[in-house]
């Protein structure tokens, strides 16, 4: 029986970062092609109906909306009625408790808020590039998304979710390239969790102190009111009274309330949606989103939602008086110099620096950004989502009519062509590692060992998801036919394909994982034999966790103490290879 990893993988022997780092900056920088198109706008297609038409057609009826909206409320504004309306509603608004200025807490967390949602937006999207497609039903099916950012799906041959992701220049994602939603996550995750404490930290301070009879609207009055500003800005025209150093005008209050409590809220309510953790645990959750592909597309829309917010608020800022504007949220004064400009100035230079160098980071040093990205951000998933296991069952009726593969590799190879034109019955898995009874077992074997089905949903890292009947034998049949012994922790799912650099593709699972009783070895897909594009004759199912540990076409199981003694060490080969974090549960 052999003991270790399959095959001579070199990295079994000599993990080696800097080559591995070198192989992904290669692979992800690979220049633009027909197969791997760049984000750009002009590939943006919205669908209508049977049709997908550019979303400059969107743009363009945006825009002569605007201009319509525009015209109207000049004519409105004009009339006698109008103007009736808007001096009955006073657009700004006499709350007489609200203090005067902008204190440092205020000052402080806008700028970091500010600061982290340009990293956080610039990671989603290329996140987003990943599967650049968003859907408004719960199924992924080719042609009934309602939003790509690429052409349609080709019908002529296999093609796989990792063919599908687009590249980014670097000028807008963090990190740019092609297929870099590793490094992305890191990106993302790290500067939500500090998004996250510095909104904690503002909503405290908003209660605690005055602040609150700003922003929180506590009167029916004040969206009449915010409908007479909106009359008098989409006119063309600025409210004329106190400053927003006094007091906000009743829009901007209502605004910043909507952005800071509706919005960011959204943000991070949808982000949290799409985890296989919580969604294949709690669907009450979920469902108040729909589902994670719903989830998906309003987080998207979240972010719309934030860039143009962003957009108006910078143009008002402008319009409304600019030096004195940024002397109120920079250093809280109220006086006419430049000294707020100057200061604005040096925050944008600051953060094309931060981006600058965030993005050489993830190239130069792919490695640490994991490690300190698996110690913060997987320590808290580990915290918040570990001892969910996943139960929610969905039914036939929910099961995806498509279902996207997602590999690089098949197997390949004289040995594998054997069994497979022998309908896999000369196929042994192996089980040896850290056990009392290694075992070699035969299909006809581990179906007669014990059988569950399961209709889940399979949750891939880059944006997807599918629902599908799976049926297979309980991992935690097979951990009591082998009798792990105590120091075993960890086990190693190596495949019969290799990965997309070479080298045995393989993921890892804690025993703790593999005991939850949607844990399965799958044979069967949808009531029937597991095709091979979908691992046949045996893929792995975790349903707390995302679709790149499902291992397929699985060769070989090791009992391991730890992960990090096979291959490079960081638990999987998308971890050693495409810099993926530890255990991915959300
Ligand atoms: N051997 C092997 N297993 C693999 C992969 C792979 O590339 N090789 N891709 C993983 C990824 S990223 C996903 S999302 C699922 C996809 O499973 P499917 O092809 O059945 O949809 O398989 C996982 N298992
Ligand atoms: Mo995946």
């Amino acid at each position: 029986m052999s003991s270790g990893p399959p095959e001579d993988d070199p990295l079994a022997s000599a993990p080696n970062d800097a080559e591995l780092q070198d192989e992904y900056l290669q692979q992800a920088l690979l220049s633009e092609s027909g197969a791997h198109p760049r984000m750009s706008l002009t590939r943006v297609h919205i669908r209508l109906g049977r049709r997908f038409i550019s979303i400059w057609w969107l743009l363009a009826a945006v825009a002569g909306l605007g201009v319509a909206v525009v015209v109207a409320a000049k004519l409105y504004a004009a009339s006698s009625s109008g103007r009736a309306f808007v001096a009955r509603h006073v657009c700004i608004a006499h709350a007489s408790s609200a203090p005067v200025g902008v204190p440092a807490f205020v000052r402080w967390t806008h700028l970091l808020s500010f600061v982290f949602l340009i990293m956080i937006v610039r990671s989603g999207l290329q996140v987003l590039a990943d599967h650049p497609r968003l859907y408004g039903k719960v199924h992924c099916t080719p042609g009934r998304e309602w939003l790509r950012f690429r052409g349609p799906v080709p019908q002529d041959r296999v093609w796989t979710a990792k063919d599908d992701a687009i590249t980014l220049s670097p000028l807008v994602g963090l990190p740019g390239g092609r297929h870099t939603i590793g490094v992305a996550r890191h990106w993302h995750f790290i500067f939500d969790m500090l998004f996250v404490i510095n909104g904690i930290a503002y909503v405290v301070f908003f209660f605690a102190t005055p602040w609150f009879h700003r922003l929180l609207p506590t009167s029916w009055s004040l969206f009449g009111e915010a409908a007479s500003c909106g009359v008098t800005y989409l006119s063309l025209h600025l409210p004329q009274g106190a400053t927003a150093w006094v007091r906000y005008d009743a829009l901007q209050q209502l605004s910043y309330f909507a952005v800071i409590f509706i919005l960011a809220p959204l943000a991070i309510l949808t982000g949290l949606a799409m985890s296989p953790a919580l969604d294949n645990r709690f669907r009450w959750y979920t469902r108040p989103f729909g589902n994670r592909q719903i989830a998906r597309s309003l987080h998207f829309l979240v972010m719309v939602s934030f860039v143009v917010f962003f957009l108006g608020h910078m143009a008002l800022v402008g319009l409304t008086g600019l030096a004195k504007n940024l002397n109120h949220i920079t250093l809280g004064s109220n006086a006419d110099n430049l000294n707020g400009f100057a200061i604005w100035l040096l925050v944008v230079v600051l953060v094309i620096g931060l981006n600058v160098w965030a993005v050489r980071f993830s190239w130069t040093h792919t490695r640490i950004l994991q490690r300190v990205s698996n110690a913060t951000v997987g320590r808290v998933m580990d915290l918040l989502f570990d001892h969910f296991a996943p139960k929610v069952q969905y039914e036939r009726k929910d099961i995806s009519p498509y279902f996207w593969p997602n590999h690089i590799r098949l197997p390949e190879g004289p040995e594998w062509e054997q069994l497979r034109d022998g309908d896999f019955r000369d196929y042994r898995l192996k089980v040896h590692g850290l056990v009392e009874h290694p075992v070699e077992l035969s299909l006809i074997e581990l179906r007669e060992m014990a059988k569950q089905q399961q209709i889940t949903m399979h949750n891939c890292i880059q944006g997807w998801s599918g629902i599908a009947e799976w049926g297979g034998l309980p991992f935690s049949t097979l951990i009591d036919l082998v009798e792990p012994e105590p120091e075993a922790q960890w086990v190693m799912f190596y495949s019969l394909a290799k990965g997309g650099d070479g080298g045995v593709y393989y993921d890892s699972h804690s025993i703790h994982d593999l005991r939850h009783a949607q844990s399965l070895l799958a044979y069967e897909m949808n009531g029937e034999r597991l095709p091979i594009l979908h691992g046949a004759p045996l893929r792995l199912r975790v349903e707390n966790q995302l679709g790149f540990k499902h291992v397929k076409w699985i060769g070989e199981i090791e009992f391991v103490r730890h992960f990090s003694e096979r291959f490079a060490g960081y638990g999987g080969y998308q971890e050693d290879h495409e810099f993926f974090g530890y255990r991915d549960e959300i």
